[in-house]
Parts: structure tokens; sequence; C-alpha cells
């Protein structure tokens, strides 16, 4: 059996196995590429700090019939949110805000023939129960991934209303667990819009390169709603490819033949207009081929050696503050990355937009992306598993057919406890079980200092891991002044790549003293000049993606003055200024990326 055969049918099963206990739909992929009525702009919303709404009947957006009538809310002198965004970045009082808050959409809609409709959700963070005309949809939980139901039913001719709880309480079973280094944004966070699609369409395809091969597409489509064979065409047209292939009973085509195809690469991001269509459906993507291996401690990019010249990025947006969620807010976060001298980013600590990862293909930038298992995790609860493997699933869905993902993570800086291990082995079995093609990792921070100027990762994880991830900030926390750098040694497992995902130590933007004052962008410069000569030393080095791009908002940093709830350890602040160590971080990579093309 081809593996993305076997792919698709595990996905088959693990999708049966949860149809049962999930709430949603089954997940729709290439939004972008679907006809759809966008839902963003102004909603109304009440907040509801008691919880309340439920047992009011909220979702029933009910008006009083006469003044005798006691109703306790009205959406309809509520005040309003913007969605997409977080709530807490654009109202002062809801800064802080964890809780419920329901969210209400009046809209008109107009019938066609036949045709199905869901309502999409880009992501609600972090748990979203959904009423369509006061009747309940459904709930999702889990605050970066999309979720969407089927209203075909529900949708009525003219006048509808959608009304979302949205609560992004912290919970100790929740993935992430309730302590971050990361604001805790509530609301609609992403973009909402209603779908149109045919009786029988496309759910979702994979087609990509066949593993282990640079000229071979190995590839599926799933059909819903397809109960007899279908005919499936797939074309290439720039690569002279048109193939028909008939699904099966249950509506699924594989499909794997030969093609000579210009391949994906950070020089030359080339994507493939695709189209596809089955059972009265069409659409197109676009989309790379290449090839992504680890073979001892190299990481190979089509067969050939390649460095990661990373940085690691929240979803945060530049100036205004609050979730990034446009192609502009993007493009800001990316161009910086660029201008770093980047090919490689490390999105964290959940899944970002989907526009970020598409921006992410054209330009040309590998990508490394994870799910919010961060720190303490509720390792031994099964729906805490469950959530996590529903949220590695649904972003592997989503992203699968972008050239720019190389690496899923799984977790991040998670506690030695027994259960972890089994916990995260099963998410990496997950991952390897969707995508065979990509590379497993997790940032990892256990150590052991075996000798003096020594450490020793000594984390049983990676044993499991394609690609080691390192965090370390020597010469920030702990006793290590940045200069100890120069003469530690590390012991890392070498037969495998290391990205150091994360080093990293804070600064104040416009703060200046000399190398030895924290805060100031001379310590951060030095730091980074000390930590970089030292990760050259590494022969098992494959990438770096340095702790961080912009400064960005945390709850736990509070030195007044200074961090005022940011974690200041960017390159960048979030006003845009350049710190110095950005321009040492970018003459590092300026020369590696030489020293690179002489070999
Ligand atoms: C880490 C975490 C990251 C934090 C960072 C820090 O190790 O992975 O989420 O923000 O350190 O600044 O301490």
């Amino acid at each position: 059996m081809g593996a993305a055969r076997k792919c698709l049918l595990i996905a088959t099963c693990l999708f049966a196995a949860s149809a049962v206990a999930a709430p949603s739909s089954p997940l729709i992929t290439n939004i972008p590429g679907r006809t759809s009525i966008s839902l963003n702009g102004t909603w109304r919303a009440i907040v509801d700090p008691y919880e309340t709404g439920t047992s009011m009947r909220l979702y029933e957006n009910a008006k009083s019939k006469t003044p005798r009538n006691l109703l306790e809310y009205d959406f309809d002198t509520a005040g309003t949110l913007n969605v997409p965004g977080d709530w807490n970045s654009q109202r002062a009082e809801l800064f802080f805000y964890e809780g419920s808050v329901w969210y209400r959409k009046s809209f008109s809609y107009h019938k066609r023939d036949r045709s199905r409709v869901f309502v999409y959700f880009g992501a609600a963070n972090y748990k979203a129960s959904v009423y369509l005309n006061a009747q309940k949809l459904g709930d999702h939980e889990g605050g970066f991934t999309p979720f969407d139901f089927e209203v075909t039913d529900q949708i009525r001719e003219g006048d509808n209303f959608l009304v979302v709880e949205v609560n992004n309480q912290r919970k100790p079973e929740n993935v992430p667990g309730p302590m971050t280094d990361f604001w805790n944004y509530g609301g609609l966070t992403r973009d909402v819009s209603l779908i149109e699609l045919p009786e029988i369409f496309i759910q979702d395809y994979w087609v990509q390169l066949a593993k282990g091969s640079l000229n071979e597409i190995d590839g599926w489509v799933k059909l819903d709603g397809a109960s007899a064979p279908q005919q499936v065409t797939l074309e290439i047209p720039a690569a002279g490819i048109k193939q028909q292939i008939t699904s099966d009973g249950k509506g699924y085509a594989h499909f794997r033949f030969t093609a000579k195809l210009d391949l994906w690469s950070p020089e030359n991001p080339k994507l493939y207009q695709v189209m596809l269509s089955a059972g009265g459906d069409s659409l197109r993507d676009e989309i790379g081929f290449r090839s992504v291996e680890a073979r001892g401690s190299k990481i190979l990019l089509n067969g050939r050696p390649i460095l990661l010249r990373g940085i690691s990025l929240h979803e945060e947006a530049a100036f205004r503050g609050g979730k990034a969620f446009s192609e502009e807010d993007d493009q800001t976060l990316l161009g910086w990355a660029q201008e770093l001298g980047c090919n490689f980013v490390r999105l964290v600590h959940y899944p970002h937009n989907e526009k970020m990862i598409r921006l992410a293909d054209r330009l040309g930038l590998m990508v490394w992306e994870e799910i919010p298992v961060y720190w303490a995790t509720a390792w031994e609860t099964p729906e805490t598993l469950q959530n996590a493997k529903q949220q590695l699933s649904d972003v592997i869905a989503r992203d699968h057919n972008r050239a720019a993902v190389v690496l899923w993570s799984v977790a991040n800086e998670t506690p030695l406890e027994p259960a972890r291990l089994v916990f995260l082995k099963s998410l990496i079995e997950r991952a390897r079980m969707l995508d065979n093609t990509r590379l497993i990792s997790a940032a990892l921070n256990h150590f052991e200092r075996p000798a003096p100027n020594t450490i020793a990762l000594t984390d049983p994880l990676a044993d499991s891991l394609d690609v080691v991830g390192l965090n370390e900030y020597l010469g920030w926390y702990g006793k290590e002044r940045p200069e100890d750098c120069d003469h530690m040694q590390w012991i890392l497992p070498n037969e495998k790549p290391l990205i150091v995902s994360e080093f990293g130590g804070g600064a104040l933007s416009g703060d200046h003293g000399d190398s030895d004052t924290r805060w100031t962008e001379e310590y951060q410069a030095n730091l980074y000049e000390h930590q970089l000569s030292m990760l050259k030393r590494i022969p098992s080095l494959a990438g770096l993606s340095p702790w961080v791009l912009m400064d960005f908002y945390s709850p736990r940093r509070l030195l007044p003055g200074v961090q005022d709830y940011r974690n200041r350890k960017g390159l960048v602040s979030d006003r845009g200024e350049r710190k110095q160590a950005f321009h040492v971080l970018k003459r590092f990579y300026g020369d590696m990326k030489e020293s690179q093309a002489e070999k």
C-alpha cells in the first residue's frame, strides 16, 4: 500500500473514531479556494464574567415584546467588537479579562439550490459554543485551530443570527495549561465565514511529493457526500499534468504518478496552480513541491544539506498590539525575518493563522509549526491527550499541502514526568501517521552538568524525534554570564540534527549602557555575540531560531518601566525599532549564507 494511501486510511479511521465525540463537522480545507461569504466585521458583544448567559438563554437573541416583559440582556444595545480580533486589545477594560463573552452577528442569506452551507471559524480562543437562529450547532475547544459546522438545514432565507459564546478561562486540563509566557487573548481571533458547497464536495486532499522522491506525486482526495464512485480530476497545467481517477464508494481517491517539477526552496519558492474537480465541485490551490529529510545530523532539502537560519515569532501584531490576523500583520513580521536573512521561522507556541503559512510558502520561508503543549500539562487526563491530538490533526489537515512547513513540533519545554513520555510519544505517533513526509521535533530543556563547563541534554524524548529542538538561556537565566558561552561544551545526541529553538535575553529598545547591565541593548547584543560563537562550534547544528523576533505581551513580565507586561527579548520592539542584537544576528546569518554557498 502506498504511503499516502496508508495515511489517508489512517486519517479516515481517526476521523471516524473522533466523529462520535467530535462536535464539529468534517474540517474543510483550503478555505481561500472556496466560495465564501465573510462574516467578519462588527459583532455585538456581551461580557459575561459570571457565565450566566446560558441560563439566561442569550443564544435566543430575544427582544422584550411588551414593556412589562423582564429581559436582562439586549444584543442590539450592547457594545461591539471587531471580528477577527481578540477582545483584550480592543477595550481597555478587557485587557486582563478571562471569562465568557457572547458575540452576535445578524446577517441576511439567500439560499441557492442544492448548495450545502457551513459556518467556518479560523479560530476562537479558547472554547466556543455556537448557535444559529437559537439552535445549538456545537462546541469547540482549542484556541488556534479551525472548525466548522454544517448549517444547511438551520440557515434561513433572509434574516439569520449567529451567537457564539467564547470563553478563555485557563484550566489545568486545557491545551495549553494555565501557565504560559504569552497573552491569553480571548475571542473570535480569526476570520469567520459561510462556505457554500455542492452536495458532493472535496473536503480535503493531499498533493505532495512521495516520501523520498523528487519526481513522484503521491496523494489523495477525500470527498464528502459521495455514496457512489466519482470521477476526480487533478490538473497541474504548468507541469503538463492531468490525471483522472475514480473514487471508491466512500469518496476516497488515491493517485501516484511521476512529474517533472521545478522544486520549491527558499531561493526558488515555486508554487504551481493545482486544480481539482469532482462531483460538481472544483477548487484551485497553489502548491510547492519539495522533499525534506533528516540524515545523520543534517537536514536535507531536496536532497541537499541546508542550514536553517531562523527566528522564533509569536502571532502578535506589530505597532497596534493584539493578535495578528491579517496578511498585512503577517507581512510585517515575516518581512523582518527576511530582513534578518532568515530562510526559516519557528511559529510559536500554537498554530498561527493560515495566511501566515501561505505567505511563508510564497516568500520561501521554511516553517516549524507547533501545538500549544507547553510547560505543565495534565499528562494523565485522557481528555487532555485527546484535545492535543485533535489540535495536531487539525493543523496538519489545514497545512499539509504547504511546502513551507518542514517540521511539526509536538511540545515546548515540558517537565520530565513519567506520564509525559507516554503522552508525547502518542502525539508523535499521530503526527507520523498523518504525515510521513515532514520532520517531527519538540523544544527540550532538560540538562545535566556532568563536568565544569559542560552541559548535557538529557531528555529521553530526544530518542523519538527526527530533529532535536534545544531551548537554552545561557547568559540570561542562571548564574552564567554571556562570556561563559565561550568555553561551554555541549553533549548532544550527535546522530540527529539539532535546532537551537531558543536562546536570548531581554533589552528595552533605546536603553543603553555597558554590556554588563541588564535590559540594555548592549547586554543583549553581547549575549548574541557569545551565544552565536558557541553554537557555531556544535557539529550537529542544523538550524537555529533565537528568542524572539519582536517584544510580546506576557502577564508574567511585571517589571514596571521596563517590561510593563511585555517579554522584552525581541530583536525588534513592538514599535518596529531594531535593537543592536538584530544587527548581530543579521551579520551572522549573512556570513552563514555565504559560507554555505561556498560549499
Ligand atoms: C522559554 C519559553 C518561551 C518564553 C521564553 C522566555 O523557554 O519557551 O515561551 O517566553 O523562554 O522568555 O523566558
